[in-house]
């Protein structure tokens, strides 16, 4: 009863202590732990908000130190679990911490448990921004994270009858210890109106009548391993307490009195739980620009604080765009510098440019942002007309490039010329940035030859470059795993793995250490006892610890073909029901795990879930396969249950379509973690393979370059169906796993002219890649062996090479490490 009210204290005292820096795991003695005591009970008997205070000023004060440039990553942010244990583990104070809490009666990972997921984005992208914040601080970087404070964030899955439903995620239901509301630090950002000539002479247009809502900042401190730098995500909501209409009250108007509450609460309320689709909701373009405004004005307002001329902004500020979601920025800095600080076009131009960078994170046609002109002008009139003008230079220079080519300008304008008018918001922010990248090789390559090979004639090709994504192995190998966090450490001597991650490449020197080798397998098998009981805990299925575990976790998806691995399941279990008994015990025993958030609004991704519950439930209960294979369907895929899902791998699967996954950064997570691959040739699996080696990774499929042509055969030709395939969908057809009507759509997307991901053509190879698994995790010799070596060869995937990357060839800055 007792814990969650005293959560805010407690987690606002583990920061309290932290700080203070004067605890440490090796210096911890029993007179400190009664110090400690002593302190929390000094602390229980004051009010939360004299904590609070404190915190603030002492965080506040760390957190100045380390501001020099500002980078906007994105609004859809995914600290996750545990930002408590996270600190706890920057700061060095686990252990003493952990000793200190047993002896007043409660235990840490309960604690630990309390605390919500910050659940601000969809996948990859957010919680891509969460490991780069925190690799900015742990490297010594002056950058921030911004974002958007949700009140609701990623929704909650519930799953009913094996369908998916969704529940709002009322993470805010207990205060936030990790925020800190900054009311000294509010922007007002304005929508609608119209524009007006200036009569003053100066430069620019007047934005009036507009409606206008207050930004204000909560900052979410990012403590980092082993350096006084403090990271920042600040985070934008409405404002709202100024909003009352006290006169409609008094005239009676009470509903009326709070429209303008209502009005404002709505538009920080929810994160959009689209990943991958745009909609092209209003309400999502207001939020984008709130987002975006505040943190231009901000950026601004600090800049302005250093009292420098204007022409050295983009040395003291770079601006990264975390796909195009912020692109919108480009406009403001425009037009704040000509509308309110009275720039010329040509000296803002230069200097937006020279400060903006754009990361692309998908080709995926559906998901490229564009925007009706009518809602563009409506919602931000003088922005349109910004926009319409970087169009008209724009294609002025394009035209002087290739004279009379109608063609390329029509195909390159900003401004769609379909009915109604779009803005395409991923050419926007090609132009106006000065670097774009992909995040794997091989999606830097797509781009370049794909969505914007024009802009590579135009602006040749030194503007593109590749940014390899990275993960933090803070939070992905030394908080989720802290088992083999040990051994690492054992064989270095020292924690500097931690911050220097290509150090892991030492573990390569013990892959014939018999003492070593079988600690790494007990290791991996207290993983999967620990993943085993958190699927009893909350699916109920009992699952065989020693049976090969086969993940795969993420978005669902068409392109990340969840389906194909759903009709390999069948397939597997219709030739295992085949066998005879004798035949079948020698096969390998297998639990497959899924997990994974459909968009609410995605048909298919949903049916695919029912699918795999309705494939469970018959598999799991049918008495002649028992042990043999058991499907498990992990509902609320977050981040917090991903750090007991990928320690626990054997094998995971990033099976996306050729061409398709831009990079993947779980597949990074689960090899870090001594987990192998099954993968298709796409996005980072090609890096990862190069790496590990290819004897450390199962790849099949075709090849990006192979896929239009397989397109264009399925639409044109009647391919015959593979026989393994159509054994799958006789069974479905026949209703072995319920009603075979419901998932005909299914059926429809895997073959023929339907099939649009390839999942009939990549369905053969695929089958003889799991068993190509199967017969290797049966050599268990040469199975730790690989293992050892995928976690040994994953130095480059850190995120503190990304950042490197970033700050040397994009932001052009240095560390700065804060002084003691
Ligand atoms: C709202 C809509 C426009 C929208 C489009 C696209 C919303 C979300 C997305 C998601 C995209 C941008 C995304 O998450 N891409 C993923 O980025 C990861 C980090 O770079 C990659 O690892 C992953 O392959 C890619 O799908």
């Amino acid at each position: 009863e007792g814990y969650k009210p005293l959560r805010r204290v407690l987690s606002g005292v583990a920061l309290k202590h932290l700080l203070s820096g004067k605890t440490g795991a090796a210096k911890h003695s029993e007179a400190e732990d009664r110090e400690t005591v002593k302190y929390w009970n000094d602390v229980f008997t004051r009010s939360e908000n004299e904590v609070a205070v404190k915190i603030v000023k002492e965080l506040s004060f760390s957190l100045f130190k380390s501001l020099r440039t500002a980078t906007t990553l994105d609004a859809y942010l995914s600290t996750s679990l545990s930002t408590f244990d996270n600190a706890l583990i920057a700061l060095g104070v686990r252990d003493t911490y952990s000793s200190a809490l047993n002896k007043l009666g409660f235990r840490l990972e309960d604690l630990i448990d309390e605390e919500r997921d910050a659940g601000l984005g969809n996948g990859g992208l957010g919680r891509l921004a969460a490991c780069f914040v925190d690799s900015l601080a742990c490297c010594n970087y002056p950058g921030w994270g911004y974002g958007l404070r949700y009140r609701y964030g990623m929704f909650q899955q519930q799953i009913h009858n094996g369908y998916q439903y969704e529940a709002p995620d009322c993470w805010l239901d207990h205060p936030n210890p990790w925020e800190f509301p900054r009311g000294d630090v509010t922007y007002k950002v304005k929508f609608y109106g119209n524009i007006a000539k200036k009569s003053d002479g100066t430069n620019g247009y007047k934005w009036v009548n507009a409606t206008e809502y207050d930004a204000m900042a909560f900052d979410v401190p990012v403590p980092a391993f082993g350096t006084q730098n403090l990271g920042n995500i600040r985070l934008w909501s409405c404002k709202t307490n100024n909003l009352f209409d006290l006169n409609r009250f008094n005239s009676g108007d009470y509903t009326g009195a709070s429209a303008g509450i209502t009005a404002a609460d709505t538009l920080t309320a929810v994160l959009y739980p689209n990943d991958n689709t745009n909609e092209g909701k209003e309400l999502r373009l207001k939020q984008e620009y709130l987002f975006v405004s505040a943190t231009i004005q901000d950026l601004v307002h600090r800049f302005k604080l250093t009292g420098k001329a204007w022409k050295d902004f983009p040395d003291l500020v770079a601006v990264q765009l975390n796909d195009t979601h912020p692109t919108i920025g480009i406009t403001e800095l425009q037009r704040i510098l000509i509308d309110e600080e009275d720039l010329s076009w040509d000296d803002s131009w230069d200097i937006v440019t020279r400060t903006f960078a754009f990361t692309n994170h998908t080709i995926l046609p559906e998901a490229l942002e564009k925007w009706p002109v009518p809602v563009m002008t409506k919602i931000l009139p003088r922005h349109m007309s910004i926009i319409y003008d970087i169009n008209m230079y724009f294609l002025h220079k394009v035209e002087k490039l290739f004279p009379n080519n109608r063609e390329i300008l029509r195909d390159v304008s900003i401004i769609e010329e379909s009915s109604p008018q779009q803005v395409r918001m991923g050419y926007l922010a090609v132009v106006g940035s000065h670097r774009v990248n992909g995040v794997a090789k091989i999606h830097s390559e797509i781009i370049k030859k794909t969505i914007f090979a024009n802009f590579v004639k135009i602006y040749g090709p030194d503007k593109f470059i590749n940014v390899t994504n990275g993960v933090t192995p803070r939070r992905w190998v030394r908080e989720c795993n802290p088992e083999m966090s040990a051994l690492i450490t054992e064989v270095i001597g020292d924690e500097s793995w931690v911050r220097d991650f290509s150090k892991v490449a030492a573990i390569e020197s013990q892959v014939q250490n018999p003492n070593f080798r079988s600690r790494w397998w007990d290791v991996k098998q207290t993983k999967k006892n620990q993943l085993a009981k958190y699927i009893k805990d909350v699916t109920g299925i009992i699952v065989n610890p020693n049976a090969l575990f086969d993940i795969q976790v993420k978005r669902i998806h068409e392109y990340k073909r969840q389906l194909m691995n759903v009709f390999a399941i069948i397939y597997r279990y219709i030739t295992l029901k085949r066998m005879s008994k004798a035949e079948r015990e020698k096969q390998t025993h297998k639990v497959y795990v899924f997990g994974g958030k459909a968009a609410s609004a995605y048909f298919i991704a949903k049916l695919v879930i029912k699918l795999v519950n309705s494939i469970a439930d018959v598999i799991n209960n049918d008495p002649e396969i028992g042990d043999m294979l058991k499907v498990v369907f992990i509902p609320d895929y977050c981040v917090s249950a991903a750090e007991v899902i990928i320690p626990a791998s054997d094998i995971s699967q990033h099976i996306s379509t050729a061409g398709t996954e831009a990079s993947g950064t779980s597949n990074m997570k689960f090899v870090m973690n001594g987990g192998l691959i099954l993968g298709t040739v796409d996005g980072a699996n090609i890096e990862i393979a190069h790496e590990v080696g290819d004897d450390q990774i199962f790849m099949f499929g075709v090849l990006a370059n192979e896929v239009e042509d397989f397109r264009h055969h399925l639409t044109y030709r009647s391919v015959p169906i593979d026989p393994s395939l159509q054994l799958v969908f006789d069974e479905l057809t026949k209703g072995t796993f319920g009603d075979p009507n419901i998932f005909n759509p299914l059926i429809e997307c895997a073959h023929g002219p339907g099939d649009n991901y390839l999942l009939s053509v990549d369905f053969p190879s695929y089958l003889v890649a799991l068993d190509a698994v199967d017969k290797a995790y049966g050599d268990r010799d040469s199975w730790i062996t690989k293992s050892i070596l995928c976690a040994a060869r994953m130095g480059k995937f850190s995120s503190d090479r990304s950042i490197n990357d970033y700050a040397e060839n994009i932001w052009n800055i240095e560390p700065t490490a804060v002084a003691d």
